[in-house]
């Protein structure tokens, strides 16, 4: 799946801006133009717009709609590409049905046959969570219980374009890189609509520096992509009658001993679980947040950070590729507890959600494998590793990830305590969420260190692999100070994330610390949070707090 990129052969017009927008029954059918709308921005989340209560809260279906109108030429083909949309929709264009999305956190590409003068786009959009989609939720009496900590924001969360493709064009580009001696031996693998192909490699000045006809490139001296020197190749490929350009890094990644290595050098994770979400926009994706979020994460000194717990955009990933920051590229399966005990029943994950689960797997790589970013997949955060069902389940499950991601080490983010946890067996990594002083002996930092290093140690112990500690974290309300420290102060999030960093330290086989969180979060309102998830080391208008400036002087030296 290539991204819609315009140039000499290709075109691309954005449908972002103000659509009308209105709540809709379970039987709505967009027949005829809405009538009793409002007007809603594309991209963003309705919930942080809305005046009225209900619609905030709507639990259902809604309707987006808007008119457009774009040249038509001989010879092209038209596509409609919506970056997401949360969760499921069903996509009409002139009344008649094109097709369906079933996940919110992907994108969909439809085929416009029967493009008109003008157009009536219409996307309705169900935002409810069941047990056989994800991130997993149930709808009892009506109100929506969600599995999993952060808001259920609904919309269309990313850019909407129309774009055109010749006749005969390329489908896909598949990038892989060897680094062999002085060279790299770079793969490429077209399909599509071709009979001949040219292949042309520039670099950041956009200089050639390699050319082919077939798909094996070598650049001689390659620059290597790193956190530190993010170098970009871009691969041109160009046919009879297309032409498209993609961004690609030359890096190695290898999981050795309790090690991870990037470029045949080991690396320290330092950075953040993250999400997308920002005052009034949401998850509605936004270039200057995304901006800002990344300067952060420069100024503090963080490497790395997770795309909890859902793939974010795709202009996310490209400025990571940027910025130079590695990224576990996380699934949105979250929340999955309850496993199937046979047969089948919709409040428990089973067979389907299975199947759901390998599809967002293939698709997921599908968008991102070009991504010099991702050096990682994790294929689920917090799942109910202690129940006995889970093991059959995930052994299917990274069993089939591997036949689709050959090059990446794969991970399951895990809560379940050491004792109790059955799939450490099948990641390459061990990832752990650990909240001692949090949500255990709350507010006495004084026990983290020691529980920490005895669970650290077990784990090493029994399966000698690299641990990753992918959330620690302490809720913290900006401007409140204790002296000495006690819960939800400024100090209090100091104390407890270095006495963490004490035990890790002490690990030689730790290699990575992702806090939890970036920055303050919107979640469900519950009697713990605060308006909103407030383990921020970033306020939600992206200030440090004063844990950001102990992250930084420490991670300058790590
Ligand atoms: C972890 C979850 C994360 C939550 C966090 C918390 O992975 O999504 O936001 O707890 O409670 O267990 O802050």
């Amino acid at each position: 799946m290539l991204y819609p990129k315009m140039n000499a052969c290709r075109d691309v017009y954005n449908l972002n801006g103000v659509w009308q927008f209105k709540t809709v029954t379970e039987e709505y059918q967009p027949k005829e133009m809405a009538l009793d709308t409002m007007p809603m921005a594309v991209p963003s989340s309705m919930n942080e717009l809305v005046a009225d209560k209900k619609v905030k809260n709507h639990v259902g279906k809604v309707l987006y709609e808007c008119f457009f109108s774009v040249p038509i030429r001989n010879g092209m083909q038209y596509f409609l590409r919506i970056g997401a949309t949360s969760h499921k929709c069903e996509v009409y264009l002139n009344g008649k049905k094109i097709g369906n999305g079933f996940n919110g956190f992907y994108p969909l590409d439809f085929p416009l046959e029967k493009l008109e003068e003008n157009n009536r786009l219409s996307v309705v959009i169900d935002n409810r969570c069941t047990f056989q989609n994800f991130p997993v939720g149930q709808v009892v009496d009506g109100k929506q219980i969600i599995n999993y900590d952060f808001y259920n924001f609904t919309g269309i969360h990313r850019d909407v374009l129309v774009y055109a493709v010749p006749e005969k064009h390329i489908d896909d580009i598949v990038i892989k890189t060897v680094v062999d001696g002085d060279y790299s031996k770079i793969q490429a693998i077209v399909s599509g609509n071709y009979e001949t192909v040219r292949y042309a490699v520039l670099d950041k000045e956009r200089k050639v520096v390699a050319e082919s006809n077939s798909g094996e490139i070598f650049i001689k001296n390659p620059k290597l992509w790193s956190c530190e020197f993010p170098y970009l190749y871009t691969l041109a490929v160009k046919t009879e009658s297309d032409y498209y350009e993609e961004r690609f890094g030359i890096r190695k990644v290898e999981v050795k001993g309790n090690q991870f290595l990037l470029n045949d050098k080991p690396v320290y994770f330092k950075g953040f679980g993250m999400h997308e979400d920002f005052f009034l926009t949401g998850k509605g994706n936004c270039t200057p947040v995304s901006i800002r979020n990344f300067e952060c994460l420069k100024w503090v000194g963080a490497n790395s950070f997770r795309t909890s717990h859902y793939p974010y955009s795709e202009e996310i990933m490209n400025l990571a590729d940027e910025y130079g920051y590695m990224v576990i590229d996380e699934l949105p399966t979250v929340g999955m507890n309850w496993w199937a005990q046979g047969d089948f029943t919709e409040d428990t994950v089973n067979d389907k959600s299975k199947e759901v689960h390998k599809e967002l797997i293939k698709q997921l790589y599908a968008r991102d494998k070009n991504h010099p970013c991702v050096v990682m997949y994790s294929l689920s955060n917090e799942p109910g590793t202690d129940e006995e069902n889970s093991v059959p389940y995930f052994e299917d499950v990274f069993a089939y990830a591997r036949t689709i991601i050959k090059d990446l080490p794969l991970t399951l983010v895990e809560m379940t305590m050491f004792e109790d946890c059955k799939t450490p067996p099948l990641a390459d990594v061990i990832c752990l969420n650990r909240y001692y002083g949090w949500y255990t002996d709350h507010g006495n930092s004084e026990v983290i260190y020691e529980q920490m290093k005895v669970e650290l140690k077990k784990w090493y112990d029994k399966y000698q692999k690299p641990i990753f500690i992918t959330e620690f974290g302490a809720d913290t309300i900006e401007g409140n100070h204790s002296f000495p420290a006690e819960a939800f102060s400024e100090e209090y999030q100091v104390d407890y994330l270095s006495e963490n960093c004490r035990a890790f330290d002490e690990a030689e086989y730790v290699i990575g610390e992702h806090v939890w969180n970036f920055a303050d979060f919107k979640t469900k309102q519950g009697v713990n949070r605060v308006r909103g998830n407030r383990k921020g080391v970033f306020t939600k208008d992206r200030q440090p707090k004063l844990a950001a400036h102990f992250l930084r002087t420490r991670w300058k030296n790590k």
